[in-house]
């Protein structure tokens, strides 16, 4: 089954909105098979945030991510990715749809609450990158029949 990565960002740590953002995910379906928090080292920024590095406002981008310990998730379920890029919302808040996390929870571009994964081959990339093998856990088919038809999954 299909796995991504999410982050909660420090401002959902500082606005205490852990367990209002997780609840969604778990709401919609998805299944959290992996979570921990942990402070982002200069390393662990830069290279989750490589794409961005040279961009002006990768300082400010990188001070954000370290100003509480994040939230890291990994996250399971049918067309995952795509589904949970989705529910995130575009980029900046203020653009994003309400309904959506970020429309519904941010007014910023770089406070925009979750990182998600925006693709399946970053997704499993990223997952190693916060996430050791044993960190992340097989629940096998506990309760899929109430969440998909049996043509949906490929167990
Ligand atoms: P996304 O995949 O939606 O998280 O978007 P990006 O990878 O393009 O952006 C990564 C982070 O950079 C986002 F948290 C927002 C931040 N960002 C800024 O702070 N300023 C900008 O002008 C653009 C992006």
């Amino acid at each position: 089954m299909e796995r991504t990565l999410v982050l909660l960002k420090p401002s959902v740590v500082k606005r205490m909105l852990m367990g209002e953002i997780i609840s969604r995910f778990e709401r919609k379906g998805l299944r959290i098979i992996g979570m921990k928090m942990l402070y982002m080292t200069d390393e662990l920024v830069e290279e989750h945030y490589s794409h961005l590095k040279d961009k002006p406002f990768f300082p400010l981008l990188k001070k954000s991510m370290q100003q509480t310990p994040i939230v890291a998730m990994c996250v399971e379920g049918v067309e995952v990715v795509r589904v949970v890029r989705a529910m995130a919302g575009v980029t900046n808040g203020r653009n994003a749809a309400i309904g959506t996390i970020r429309g519904d929870y941010a007014m910023s571009n770089q406070q925009n609450i979750v990182h998600a994964s925006d693709g399946v081959h970053v997704a499993k990339e990223e997952i190693n990158r916060f996430f050791k093998p044993e960190e992340v856990f097989d629940f096998g088919d506990l309760n899929f029949s109430s969440l998909y038809a049996v043509d949906e999954v490929d167990m």
